[in-house]
């Protein structure tokens, strides 16, 4: 935006400082943004005035500490009055008598508390994904009482590379009316460099929630093809690579399933509001079902070699590589089925610090181990060197390696000794 023009918002609050929050109240600060930081957790806001962020994501660190010591963001439990309002909460999926519905209490909330602070001709802004109509109704509540402005903006951005893609991206703003759309505008242009597209609320969220159920609905079909080579003796991985070289074709990879607080959860959104979300609802149980049958892959290795109590290594429990985010994880739900199932379970993630269930250094995860699951593409997996290949054979009992994510050096592994096998490879040995 034009530096010279009058901005007519000047003071921001940003309610919710999680992964998308603390940063976008840090780039409106250092962007000259008068912004408090609001979120109900106290020790959340203690660890962000002190430096300690409990979000790992590149760069975030520098720009959260330049917009405090820059006097621009200031953060604290409750909301004060302001220009504006951006509303970045969660909004998990809960389920009531098996049908799935958005959980709002978070953002009813967060809107009960700037309630007492609005005035005439200030802006709420939504970025939280919500089914269809949520911005427009919540306007309509709050509207009778004030003269108010309201739109939603959907967070586009993919954890790892936030910092970025919060400038870069395009951005969707859906106004109520376009006065909305417009004053919006004018705050995200302070930082976006993207395009900026403005159109009504309740099409910017179907718009958020289209994006994540495309790439749902993709994984699934890629997982549905993984499952079907399995049968036809067809290495899915080669298949996909070559299927991509057709120009108009993208198939996204096959995995133990589909993790994060985002494509898991959104999908659910749009089958709470139609009946003719058939293809996205089967794709959602088709991704929610990966981890069983990675599962049942194990569990037919273990019994085709007849190995008694056995020690599965899980390599990497973050929902995606090179992150430490464990939300949703497939990992998680992989553990806790080989529990149940007697199998004993040692995990190894290099990335991720706190989990529910016990983490292991490399050796002690792999030591006299019988399987090793790689459930997360991490990085590190992929640049094992050969002596350090070398040292989890000797320390392992039995030499298997389930890689359901394709990222390890096959040929390093299996020149050292280890049998390997990938998800979706069929027999297919070329
Ligand atoms: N995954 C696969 N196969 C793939 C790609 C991903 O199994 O080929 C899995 C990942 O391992 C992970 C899950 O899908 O478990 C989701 O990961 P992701 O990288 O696809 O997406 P998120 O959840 O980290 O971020 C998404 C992004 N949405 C889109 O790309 C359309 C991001 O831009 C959104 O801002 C974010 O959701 C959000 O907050 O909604």
């Amino acid at each position: 935006m034009d530096n010279n023009v009058e901005r007519r918002v000047k003071k921001i609050c940003v309610v919710g400082l999680g992964y998308i929050g603390l940063p976008t109240a840090s780039m409106l600060a250092n962007h000259g943004y008068n912004v408090v930081g609001v979120d109900v957790d106290r020790d959340r806001v203690r660890s962000i005035e002190e430096g300690n962020l409990n979000i790992v994501e590149p760069g975030l660190k520098t720009l959260v500490s330049g917009a405090i010591n820059s006097g621009n963001l200031r953060v604290k439990t409750t909301p004060e009055d302001a220009d504006a309002y951006i509303i970045c909460v969660p909004t998990p999926v809960k389920w009531e008598d098996n049908a799935p519905r958005c959980d709002l209490s978070y953002i009813y909330s967060a809107i009960e508390s700037i309630k007492p602070h609005l005035r005439d001709g200030n802006l709420i802004i939504i970025e939280s994904t919500v089914p269809p109509k949520t911005t427009e109704s919540i306007y309509r509540y709050l509207n009778n009482s004030r003269k108010i402005y309201m739109a939603y903006c959907p967070e586009r951005v993919l954890p790892g590379k936030i910092l970025k893609e919060l400038v870069e991206n395009d951005r969707i703003i859906g106004g109520v009316n376009r006065e909305s759309a417009e004053l919006a505008k004018e705050i995200y242009s302070s930082f976006v460099d993207g395009n900026i597209y403005l159109t009504d609320s309740t099409t910017a969220e179907m718009v958020k929630l289209m994006e994540n159920t495309y790439r749902d609905v993709n994984i699934a079909l890629a997982n549905e093809f993984a499952k079907i080579c399995e049968e036809i003796n067809v290495n899915v991985w080669e298949a996909i690579d070559l299927a991509n070289r057709h120009p108009r074709v993208n198939i996204l990879n096959p995995g133990p399933g589909v993790g994060g607080h985002c494509i898991s959860v959104d999908p659910w959104f749009i089958v709470e509001v139609s009946k003719n979300a058939k293809l996205i609802r089967s794709a959602r149980e088709l991704n929610d079902s990966m981890p069983y049958y990675v599962c049942n892959l194990l569990c037919k290795e273990l019994k085709r070699r007849k190995i008694e109590d056995p020690k599965v290594a899980i390599f990497g429990v973050a929902y995606k590589g090179n992150v430490e985010d464990t939300r949703e994880s497939p990992g998680k739900k992989v553990i806790k089925y080989l529990i149940s199932k007697g199998i004993s379970v040692s995990i190894y993630d290099p990335y991720v610090k706190t989990f529910e269930y016990p983490l292991e250094s490399l050796k002690d995860c792999v030591k006299n181990a019988d399987v090793i699951l790689v459930i997360t593409d991490h990085e590190d997996f992929k640049n094992f060197k050969e002596d350090e290949v070398r040292e989890i054979y000797y320390l392992m009992r039995n030499k298997i390696v389930i890689d359901t994510r394709n990222v390890l050096n096959q040929d390093l592994w299996r020149n050292v000794g280890f049998y390997v096998k990938l998800l979706g490879d069929g027999k297919c040995k070329l």
